[in-house]
């Protein structure tokens, strides 16, 4: 008789042993005894899959029966990582897949490398929204993310011959992941005019007419919980040109070409995440895709919500909407637009629905990343947006004049219109005013930008419209995944794994960091970590490093604000120290191994230059006999997530360096510390609170202070700049060509020498060699040193991201969990 392929539910070894060979056999059309490991990766994650699949059903029909307030988290960015590794532990069945894999002939991490990295974002931002999804699906909340489906995703980063080269990152070849919603389409408009229409009771109506349609067509991803029936749902939008394959008239009157071009042009909205990270550069299709995400999405929620049959007041009590930065801040005129040109609400009574609805994260302070785009450009492709944008400015402006009468410049500074040449839409501006909070990501941060670039909101608004959550991260991917044998040492002493679900657990730990057999297995795991880091970048790189020298690591974007170049200059500095010493001094100096990784944006000229500087000083210490295992400089190819699950885990310190006040947050900050490593940094964003938190003796800071780079920046333009005397002899080194052709990296000095040294690369020299000092005396001690790292881990309870999501709940979004 004929049967429905219907998923199911294994539970232990030998049903997952049956689903992965039903799906080899019929799904993939393989015969088990031709099955590599990618087929065994294939049909693995197609078994989790359908698992997946039936809590996730289960979970939108409670949420929909229950009808209770829902989250949407709108991100232009969701730096995902791998999905297999993250669903068995989730669901519970890694052990059942392993052994099961083993008897299929496989060793379950191999399999599990064969997953591509699912890498739709940058860096911090896109892997906060991950962080985030992880912990409302663990902690129960209706929540739903929305993004785009990037064809590809974040370039994959090749070095060669000591610079940067960009390889396309196509990796949707084979995703089990993602559930194309065919029939989930919505139409967007873009360009054409507004028609004004005077209605019988004199009220004007206004509609947007003419232009081209885009399809936008969902494709879903489970995101399920850790130990909770919990799966939600990840939404990510693919463009496809409306009216199917073509456009028949023009396919039948002959003009195919052109057929086949709109189509192309309708798909490359969707086709290309843009690899910038903290830099706006005010690109036509980058505003196309901000709008068609946004679009879909609201077009979408709004449906969802019509079905309840609720009375539109009800919007903001069954709804809320987060900002993840200004990318999507065009929601708020696109909510306003649909309630007013479409639904036929008062301006009035859809404002407050709008402002009650939406909350804005911001991330960064550095001018160079706020959002703003040209007045005529928002005119050509949104024309209605654009006249909606006008009178929410109007509106604004009249309530700030009213209440402050005498400042006339006020109106200027504030105005969601920038009046330069050519006008501009401030895009923060806009979130603020059409959001109830706003928040920073750590508490300096928040400080920072109620102080500075928000401080007039702040007048107008009052204090509590401003607040701050300090970011956070999912222990269940950053510790357990990453690291499951510090997870198993630390679940014998808090009493199991329930400190994944409640990190303040941790504590518990702390009463053993003098315990020596504790310390000893401790020790032993990190040793094991850094020599499994060793065989990658033996592998990676041909170089052999020291497992037991120490690891000192600065993996994140490349950029002068994070000041890899700093730590390189340091490197040279450290080199040339040891090259001045006798052999006999040499052999009493401790062995380290200096690792860099992450991408510089492909446009960005000088973050390549600092790329090329440390493959240039790597060449020349890697090779030098006489320093030999004393120092090796490392650059790791493509860092992503996956890599990351690697390389934090083996590191003894990492470095935190930014300019004080530039970093709003950092997370990987908060990574390293939770898997036993201790960290070198500035007293810049998350890094504060961590030292709040582990102690102070626990951490290794230097540097300037934020609250004096103002008169440090002044004193270089205005006053007269000396170079740190060590950091000078750095630079002749290079200039006599040591590392290569100085030429190369004439402006990365010229930047520190002559151009004011932004960053403040020369003020901290001094302070960072002297804390390196440091940092080499503490390893020099290891029983307190791993007591540290123990004491650290133990105290790391607050920066789990499932804290964070509390925290937006309670102060932002009023929701609740829905329990199961
Ligand atoms: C803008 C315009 C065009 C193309 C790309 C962008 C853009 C993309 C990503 C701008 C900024 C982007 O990300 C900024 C970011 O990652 N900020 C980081 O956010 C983290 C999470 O809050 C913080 O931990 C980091 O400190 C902060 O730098």
């Amino acid at each position: 008789a004929w049967q429905r392929n219907q998923p199911r539910s294994f539970s232990d070894k030998n049903g997952f042993e049956q689903e992965v060979v039903r799906h080899v056999e019929t799904t993939l059309a393989r015969s088990v005894f031709n099955c590599d490991e990618i087929a065994a990766y294939s049909a693995t994650s197609l078994a989790f899959r359908d698992r997946l699949i039936t809590d996730w059903n289960k979970t939108q029909q409670r949420q929909t029966y229950r009808d209770t307030k829902r989250v949407y988290y709108l991100s232009l960015e969701f730096l995902m990582g791998r999905a297999l590794d993250n669903a068995m532990l989730n669901v519970g069945l890694k052990d059942a897949a392993k052994d099961g894999l083993q008897e299929l002939g496989f060793r379950i991490e191999d399999v599990i490398k064969q997953e591509h990295d699912a890498a739709l974002g940058n860096g911090g931002l896109g892997r906060l929204a991950a962080c985030f999804l992880d912990s409302l699906a663990t902690l129960n909340f209706p929540a739903w993310g929305y993004g785009l489906r990037y064809r590809y995703g974040i370039f994959k980063q090749e070095i060669i011959d000591g610079y940067q080269v960009e390889v396309p990152d196509y990796w949707l070849d084979f995703n089990p992941w993602e559930f194309p919603r065919h029939d989930v389409t919505v139409d967007i408009q873009f360009f054409g005019h507004v028609n004004k229409s005077t209605k019988a009771d004199g009220k004007t109506i206004s509609s947007w007419e003419g232009g081209e349609i885009v399809q936008a067509v969902a494709y879903d991803v489970p995101i399920p919980g850790y130990a909770t029936p919990t799966t939600n749902n990840l939404r990510l939008w693919s463009s496809k040109a409306s009216g199917g394959e073509f456009d028949f008239q023009k396919f039948n009157s002959g003009d195919y070409e052109s057929s086949v071009a709109d189509q192309q042009r309708a798909e490359t909205i969707s086709a290309v995440l843009y690899p910038n990270d903290n830099l706006e550069r005010g690109k036509e299709l980058r505003l196309k895709q901000q709008y068609f995400w946004v679009a879909a999405s609201l077009y979408d929620i709004v449906r969802r919500f019509k079905k309840s049959k609720r009375s539109w007041k009800e919007f903001p009590d069954q709804i809320a909407i987060q900002l993840n930065d200004t990318h999507p801040t065009l929601a708020i005129v696109e909510l306003q637009r649909i309630l007013i040109d479409v639904e036929g609400l008062e301006w009035d009574v859809a404002w407050n629905i709008v402002t009650n609805t939406f909350g804005y994260t911001n991330h960064t302070v550095l001018p160079e990343a706020l959002e703003k785009w040209p007045v005529g450009l928002v005119q050509h492709l949104l024309p209605r947006h654009l006249q909606i944008i006008y009178d929410i400015n109007l509106f604004f402006l009249q309530t700030v004049e009213k209440a402050f009468p005498k400042d006339r410049d006020i109106l200027r500074r504030v105005s969601i219109i920038e009046e330069s040449q050519p006008k501009m839409v401030r895009m923060a501006y806009l979130a603020i005013v059409g959001s109830h909070k706003v928040n920073g990501v750590a508490e300096l941060h928040s400080d920072l930008i109620r102080a500075t670039i928000f401080k007039d909101f702040v007048e107008i608004y009052g204090s509590d419209k401003f607040t701050n959550v300090t970011n956070g991260i999912t222990p269940r991917r950053w510790l357990h995944q990453a690291n499951p044998r510090l997870s198993e040492l630390i679940a014998t002493k808090c009493g199991g794994h329930g400190f994944l679900k409640d990190l303040t657990l941790l504590n518990k730990l702390e009463k053993h960091a003098g315990d020596k057999d504790f310390r000893r297995e401790w020790a032993e795991i990190k040793y094991a970590n850094k020599v499994r880091l060793a065989k990658h970048i033996k592998d990676t790189t041909g170089v052999t490093v020291n497992p037991a020298a120490l690891f000192d690591v600065q993996v994140k974007r490349i950029h002068e604000y994070k000041r890899q170049q700093l730590n390189i200059f340091g490197v040279i500095h450290r080199y040339l120290t040891l090259k001045a010493m006798t052999p006999e001094e040499r052999k009493k100096q401790l062995a380290r191994v200096s690792i860099f990784g992450g991408k510089a944006a492909p446009g960005y000229w000088m973050a390549k230059q600092i790329i090329h500087l440390v493959n240039s000083v790597g060449a020349v210490v890697n090779n030098d006999e006489e320093i030999g295992d004393l120092l090796k400089v490392i650059f790791l190819e493509d860092y992503n997530v996956s890599k990351a699950e690697i390389i934090c885990p083996a590191s003894d310190i990492s470095e935190h360096i930014s300019t004080a006040g530039t970093e709003a947050s950092g997370t990987s900050n908060m990574k390293f510390v939770l898997n036993g490593g201790l960290i070198i940094g500035t007293c810049d964003g998350a890094n504060i609170e961590i030292t709040r938190e582990v102690g102070e003796s626990n951490i290794f800071l230097f540097g300037n202070l934020a609250e004096d780079v103002e008169d440090l920046r002044h004193a270089h333009t205005y006053g007269s700049h000396s170079i740190d005397a060590d950091l000078e002899k750095v630079f002749l080194e290079i200039e006599k060509g040591t590392f290569g052709t100085p030429h190369d990296f004439g402006a990365m000095i010229g930047a520190v020498r002559s151009h004011g040294d932004y960053y403040l690369v020369s003020d901290d020299f001094h302070s960072y060699i002297e804390t390196h000092h440091l940092v080499d005396a503490a390893y020099r001690n290891q029983d307190e040193w791993i007591a540290k790292c123990i004491t650290s881990v133990a105290r790391m309870g607050f920066f789990t991201s499932d804290r964070c999501i509390n925290e937006y709940a309670e102060e932002i979004w009023n929701v609740e969990p829905l329990v199961v």
